[in-house]
């Protein structure tokens, strides 16, 4: 018997307003509901499906990963042909190449072109197919003309809709883009990989590709992957607006998940200060870019352009220098952290990547250096990513020579030659020497003297090597009476510089107790945690006396880290480095834990700093904000009331104005709290 009308249409109903929500989460990243409300339609859809099998349809949204293994790839020809990007490595090849859209349209050279620009996803790029608003097909470029049908596997995303919403879409719209795995979950999924085992990804671009040419769509559909679109390849059925840019809208509009970085810009020089702007936020991007692109807006124009054999004329990438780049490991050596971990470094020939030359790259930990098997001799991909510290990703087996040899961990210290210790389940080795151990000095005091611990400014790494390596500074408290004769005697020093030195030192005296806890390098204490507990407690001498279970009330403090601060302060030789400390002079004002209000003035509202402050630390804003009754998040959403931002300010900047969050310059937050 057919089912009634009243179910049908309370499962569309139902059906709806999952897309609906699928749309507020994925697209505009502004959900309307709790997880927990959409998780609970989602059921009742599925119960309502499960009592009538026969009303299932391919576009429900319960319908994302049912499909069962394919055997193999299906070519699927395009309907209109996939096209390249043609590449500018320099401004001047920007130049070159507004020169010629300028010189085809009979322009001005200095004519206000107007540039679509984004970024350039490294990802894969996809094509999706949609007819009467229905997903019908997903394929991989591919040479261009066909690609691979990978609909099972595209159908497990969830940023891309199994249908359009909206009404006035067209009957048949076919539209690209690029399928990629954000950063944190390119991260996360190789975490877990390692600890089963599993293959890890090289990098992100190798996780998008390897995802979609999965057989099995379970296998995809447990790959934290998502689509920015960027161009129509067809639609028939609707006349498209005139510009590239409103083009970019009405799809967000029917549903599809565009870059929120991108600007519509004028001329080479707005092309340039987006490069630039793109350039300095990448790190903080949630995705990997590897250049921007730039694309005529206007569609008249982009006709009378047209193409070169498979790249539009109206269009260039722009690309970022490369981030990987092939060299020779020339020698394997451990260095000594701070706290004695022993890190494999590889010695490599001279390399230039990612903008600079390179001739160190760590291997992270003996496990990691095993796994990729990584020895003297061997051909290897390095890759430099942004302020991140050079490692090898891969070694060429192809090119390995004859007779090399597996590295393994040293039984011994290589600075101090205590015992290497690796405990039971740890990926890390540590030098047992503590202390004894000139290297783990030398990290402790550069760590000390850090720019967000007591930041004595221009007290660089290799003075402080010097100065352990002749025993002058053996705890952090003799830095403090560092004479300016002695240091101006030291290597690449000088009357000026050590004057400066001692200047710097001094100054560090007056601190903040977040600074100083920070600065005493307790293991898993970073930035955040040792505010929290500066902000909780108030002063020192009741953190040296907290409990474990007091130290676990303080936010982000769980168990592990509440007793790693326990047993330092357990330690009566921390102890004396502290008092000796507070003797040199080192000082800063407790602060009353009580003055921090539950209720004030920005109760209820949630800040995020960004950018470098010039008249206060981040700690000190933060915690004039919570004095306020406000909180302070790490990221933006649409829940952010402010985002306070400071010089150099990048993505999270760009992501609050496309969120329409309100922004505070520095001085502005300055008024806003009262000229605190
Ligand atoms: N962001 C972006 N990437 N990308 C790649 N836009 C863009 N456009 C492309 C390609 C291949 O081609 C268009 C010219 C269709």
């Amino acid at each position: 018997m057919p089912a009634p009308v009243a179910i049908r249409k309370n499962l569309e109903l139902l059906r709806d307003q999952i897309r609906h929500h699928n749309y507020r989460y994925h697209v505009l990243d502004d959900p309307e509901i709790p997880d927990a409300e959409y998780d609970r339609l989602m059921r009742q859809l599925q119960a309502l499906e499960q009592e009538h099998p026969e009303l299932v349809s391919a576009d429900s949204p319960t319908q994302r990963v049912g499909a069962e293994p394919i055997q193999s790839f299906k070519t699927v020809k395009h309907r209109v042909p996939m096209l390249s990007l043609e590449n500018a490595f320099s401004t001047d090849e920007l130049r070159d190449f507004h020169r010629r859209v300028t010189s085809r349209l009979e322009l001005d050279i200095d004519a206000p072109v107007q540039y679509a620009a984004e970024p350039k996803l490294d990802g894969a790029a996809i094509s999706l197919l949609y007819e009467n608003g229905v997903l019908v097909r997903g394929a991989t470029r591919g040479d261009g003309t066909s690609g691979e049908d990978v609909t099972h596997n595209v159908r497990t995303i969830d940023s891309i809709p199994l249908r359009l919403i909206g009404r006035k879409y067209p009957s048949v719209l076919e539209v690209r883009g690029e399928i990629f795995m954000p950063k944190a979950g390119f991260t996360a999924y190789n975490a877990n990989a390692r600890t089963t085992g599993e293959k890890t990804f090289v990098n992100p671009r190798n996780a998008a590709a390897g995802s979609l040419r999965q057989l099995d769509p379970k296998l995809t559909a447990m790959r934290p992957l998502d689509i920015y679109v960027y161009y129509v390849g067809e639609a028939i059925g609707v006349t498209l607006p005139p510009t590239h840019s409103e083009i970019l809208n009405l799809l967000q509009e029917w549903g599809l998940k565009v870059c929120p970085e991108r600007r519509l810009v004028q001329g080479v020089s707005g092309c340039v200060e987006y490069y630039e702007a793109i350039g300095a936020a990448r790190d903080s991007l949630p995705y990997e870019i590897d250049g921007v692109v730039y694309k005529v807006d206007n569609l008249a124009m982009q006709r009378e352009l047209g193409y070169v054999s498979r790249a539009p004329r109206w269009a260039i990438a722009h690309k970022f220098p490369a981030q990987e780049e092939m060299t020779v490991v020339q020698g394997i050596e451990f260095q000594v952290g701070r706290t004695g971990a022993l890190t494999p470094v590889a010695r490599l020939a001279p390399v230039f990547v990612g903008g600079v030359t390179v001739s160190n790259a760590t291997l992270h930990n003996i496990d990691e250096l095993h796994r990729k098997d990584v020895r003297v001799g061997d051909t290897v991909i390095v890759r430099r990513a942004g302020d991140v510290i050079p490692e090898v990703v891969s070694v060429i087996r192809q090119r390995r020579p004859d007779g090399t040899r597996r590295t393994h961990l040293p039984k011994k210290c290589p600075v101090c030659a205590s015992a290497v210790i690796r405990e039971k389940g740890e990926a890390v080795a540590r030098c047992s020497g503590g202390l004894y151990c000139p290297a783990q000095r030398a990290e402790a005091l550069k760590h000390f003297v850090s720019r967000k611990a007591m930041d004595v400014d221009g007290m660089g790494g290799r003075l402080i090597e010097q100065l352990v390596a002749i025993d002058r500074t053996k705890s952090p408290a003799e830095i403090y009476d560092l004479r300016q004769e002695e240091l101006a005697v030291m290597d690449r020093m000088g009357d000026k510089s050590a004057a400066n030195i001692v200047a710097a030192i001094e100054a560090s005296k007056s601190t903040t107790l977040s600074r100083f806890l920070y600065a005493l390098g307790i293991r898993d204490v970073g930035e955040a945690t040792a505010a929290n507990l500066a902000a909780h407690f108030g002063n020192l001498a009741s953190i040296e006396g907290a409990s474990v279970e007091e130290l676990e009330g303080v936010a982000d403090v769980g168990p592990v880290v509440a007793s790693r601060i326990r047993a330092f302060f357990n330690e009566p030789h921390n102890l004396d480095v502290i008092r000796n400390l507070q003797k040199a002079g080192v000082h800063w004002e407790d602060s009353d834990p009580q003055a921090i209000p539950a209720e004030g003035p920005f109760s209820g509202k949630t800040f995020v700093l960004t950018g470098t402050l010039s008249g206060m630390t981040r700690d000190e804003a933060k915690l004039l904000i919570q004095k306020l009754g406000g909180k302070v998040s790490g990221s933006v959403s649409k829940k952010t009331d402010f985002l306070v931002f400071g010089e150099n300010a990048g993505s999270k900047l760009t992501k609050a104005q496309s969120l329409e969050v309100s922004t505070l310059s520095e001085s502005e937050f300055r008024a806003l709290v009262g000229g605190e």
